[in-house]
């Protein structure tokens, strides 16, 4: 299944999180890396600490989306994320954006990712990987980047 998983710190050496965690996802079972975006510097949202940095990829993979959700949690526990409290500063947050299609709504996993479409810090770097994808639900993501144009957002190098 083509999947999108959203990627970001703000804590330690973010860039480097966000580097090894695409590393990771190329190496699990059953997946294969289809694109990433570059790395994105963005403003914190319902959140605090210093600027994140954030990128998304698309996978092809064979873990249905709850393995994915469980291999994705793995990752950010290899950099120590700790979760003292809701949208705290985080080493390493991996969100499952998209799952083919599927709309997922249950006590561990909602999908399409709830939040996606009102954050610059997912649309920016999705809309450079796949400017036509449409959030099944909600719709172009097209459409909703212009919403977050006030939201800081830039591409590193
Ligand atoms: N969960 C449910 N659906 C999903 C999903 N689609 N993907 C559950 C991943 N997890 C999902 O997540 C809490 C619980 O959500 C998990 O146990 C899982 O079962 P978490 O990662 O522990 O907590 P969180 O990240 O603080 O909460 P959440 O809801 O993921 O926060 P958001 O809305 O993703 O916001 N600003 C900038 N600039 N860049 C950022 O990356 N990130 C956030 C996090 C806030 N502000 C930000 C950024
Ligand atoms: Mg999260």
């Amino acid at each position: 299944m083509i999947a999108y998983v959203g990627i970001g710190a703000n804590l330690g050496d973010a860039q480097a999180s966000v580097l090894d965690a695409l590393r990771r996802l190329a190496l699990l079972d059953g997946t294969a890396v289809i694109e990433t975006s570059g790395l994105y510097r963005t403003a914190p949202v319902d959140s605090s600490g210093p600027d994140y940095i954030n990128a998304v990829a698309c996978i092809d993979t064979t873990f249905d989306p709850y393995q994915l959700l469980a291999v994705l949690q793995e990752i950010e526990q290899a950099h120590g994320r700790e979760r003292p409290y809701r949208n705290a500063p985080r080493t390493l947050d991996l969100d499952l954006l998209l799952y083919g299609e599927q709309h997922i709504a249950t006590e561990s996993l909602t999908v399409p990712h709830p939040r996606m479409h009102e954050r610059g810090f997912v649309l920016a770097p999705l809309a450079e990987i796949a400017p036509d994808l449409v959030i099944p639900g909600v719709g172009p993501i097209r459409d909703y980047l212009p919403l977050v144009a006030s939201q800081a957002v830039d591409k590193i190098g």
